[in-house]
């Protein structure tokens, strides 16, 4: 037996769909306007999940052109049948639902299969014999309020990459007047077909319900409890939230999980985002039954280790309580407790396991571009050259979506973090900018930026800029180089954002240039949207570039670059 902490993946890694092939797991996320498009994941023991991948990288598969950053790409699923890989998805912004194939899921997914008849969003595929089924969710044709959805099916072929024969809606969700039944998926087991969706919405409401059939096509009859799961219930000071979008799948051995996301808000906002939580599954009556004897997430997960059969639990092992019960501690004390190592793409181009970005030789996984990714696209320039990254000062705005901005973060995977760089950048104009960026989305984010005059700290606030603190480049220098020294300004400076409780302070050089900065506005909660907070690095510049400059930058003019080593973070 081992136990994992929850979540199994922390930061925005939403609407998880996991499939299993063998002993290995793998699980899939969206991502929304951010690229490359749906990380991807691989455990063979549910404890151990290791980024191998995105799914969508190419331009033809993950079209984000004036995708806002909660737009794009929603709640994939991934599949196997017969030596192939399917992930099935949205794509919001363009072209609506489509599926990429691939043999190994490591290497390079197929062209975009697009299929344009098919409405609404959170497709899922149920493979049977010769045969598939899309199983999707659409607004019913003669709503009545906003939310009327209804789960459909239609066989697709798989072949010819098209729906055939008839759509048919097979489910309306548990409740009387449910609200967006969605994020459906199927399964068989032991002659009934379970249909699993997420119900009540993504936020507070949200849920889990299920419903069963022995035709494919129904009639699908509720699950007598429904929902089979939800925290709707426990007040909105409870320390997880949102929980629903399940996902169940088996172990070799015969036991049941379930993945589904939730959020662990802070006074009722939450940074990171909606993350990932594993749950234990049995069975009841042939219904699945989610944490039997609790009904909510726990802090810790236990893992039956191959071979094993599942402990049967007596009594709750653990509810999550803000403060750690006598129990939790003892639990956390005699059990082997594996810290979610989600990073560990990283230990095989670096010897120690720590969490900083590198570049070298290959780009870290996590590192994520908004609409493309200028560093692994080598966009107008942006390279890695003596283990340094040069980041062009693009003439493109982070709050303008028609836009591909300079920019490369990592998603907020703590709440307690820290980011800092050491940067070279001397502008040749006063309208070049570069720094550390705190960003939700487009209309939301914090800059740290430096120019050839000054520092500053602008936070934009629903799409309004405020500057909150400017400090004198040359101020800054002086307060920064003892008294009386006649050295030149340095080239090179440290950035550095320090973040807990949703505050942030701000440093130059080591010197503090704003404190306890508030972050709360910086969430789904408040701001709208579906991400969580990403932080990473920026460069911009206000003056008209035509493409020509480009192509001479990029084999010189430094000063039109800013140039970055490596980044320390705990994330
Ligand atoms: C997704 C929907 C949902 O398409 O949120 O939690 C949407 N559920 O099913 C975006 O993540």
């Amino acid at each position: 037996m081992s136990v994992v902490k929850n979540p199994i993946r922390s930061g925005f890694y939403p609407d998880p769909s996991v499939c299993r092939v063998g002993d290995t797991y793998y699980c899939v996320h969206s991502s929304f306007g951010y690229a490359p498009g749906i990380p991807l994941f691989k455990s063979t023991d549910l404890i151990h999940w290791e980024q191998i991948g995105h799914v969508l990288k190419s331009k033809e598969q993950l079209q984000l052109n004036g995708a806002a950053t909660s737009g794009g790409i929603y709640a994939p699923t991934i599949r196997y049948h017969q030596g192939t890989f399917y992930v099935i998805v949205t794509n919001v912004t363009h072209g609506g639902n489509f599926y990429v194939t691939c043999n190994n899921p490591e290497g390079t997914w197929s062209e975009p299969h697009i299929l344009p008849e098919a409405e609404g969003i959170d497709p899922s595929l149920y493979f049977e014999g010769d045969k598939c089924y899309y199983i999707g969710q659409r607004s019913k044709k003669e709503a009545a309020y906003f939310g009327d959805c209804e789960i459909w099916i239609q066989e697709l072929d798989y072949h010819k990459h098209q729906l055939v024969g008839k759509s048919q809606a097979i489910y309306d969700g548990a409740l009387k007047k449910a609200y967006w039944p969605e994020g459906p998926h199927l399964y068989k087991k032991d002659g009934y077909y379970y249909l699993l969706i997420a119900e009540g919405g993504t936020e507070y409401a949200h849920s889990i319900c299920a419903a069963r059939s022995r035709e494919l096509l129904g009639p699908y009859e509720s699950c007598l409890w429904n929902p089979v799961f939800t925290h709707r219930h426990l007040g909105h000071s409870y320390p997880i939230q949102n929980a629903g979008h399940g996902e169940l799948f088996d172990t070799p051995d015969g036991n049941w999980y379930m993945v589904m996301l939730a959020t662990r808000p802070y006074q009722e906002g939450a940074e990171l985002g909606r993350e990932t939580f594993l749950a234990d599954v049995t069975w009841e009556e042939d219904w699945p039954v989610i944490n039997a004897g609790e009904g909510r997430l726990r802090p810790y997960q236990i893992i039956q280790t191959a071979g094993g059969k599942k402990a049967e639990l007596t009594k709750p092992i653990a509810l999550m309580k803000p403060i750690e019960s006598a129990e939790d501690a003892e639990l956390r004390e005699t059990t082997e407790i594996i810290e979610d190592i989600q990073i560990k793409e990283i230990t095989k181009r670096v010897d120690n396991i720590d969490k900083n970005l590198y570049w070298n030789p290959n780009p870290d996984m996590r590192i994520i571009g908004l609409r493309r990714n200028i560093l692994l696209e080598g966009y107008k320039g942006c390279r890695v050259q003596n283990n340094r990254l040069y980041l062009p000062l693009l003439q493109a705005e982070l709050w303008d979506i028609h836009t591909v901005p300079a920019f490369l973060g990592i998603r907020l995977t703590d709440t307690e973090f820290s980011m800092s760089v050491r940067m070279e950048f001397s502008p040749e104009a006063t309208s070049c900018e570069a720094g550390l960026v705190y960003y939700y989305d487009e209309n939301n984010y914090i800059q740290f930026i430096v120019t050839k005059q000054s520092v500053q700290i602008i936070c934009r606030k629903n799409g309004t800029d405020e500057i909150a603190v400017t400090v004198d480049i040359i101020d800054a220098e002086k307060s920064i180089r003892k008294e009386g020294s006649r050295k030149e300004p340095e080239k090179q400076h440290t950035l550095t954002i320090t973040g807990k409780k949703q505050t942030a302070s701000f440093q130059y050089d080591g010197r503090i240039i704003a404190d306890n900065l508030s972050l709360s506005y910086l969430c789904s909660e408040r701001a709208g949207g579906f991400t969580g907070c990403t932080v990473g690095i920026y460069g911009a510049t206000h003056n008209k570039f035509t493409e020509q400059d480009f192509s001479k930058y990029h084999s010189q003019a430094t000063e039109n670059f800013a140039i970055f080593d490596i980044i320390y973070t705990n994330l």
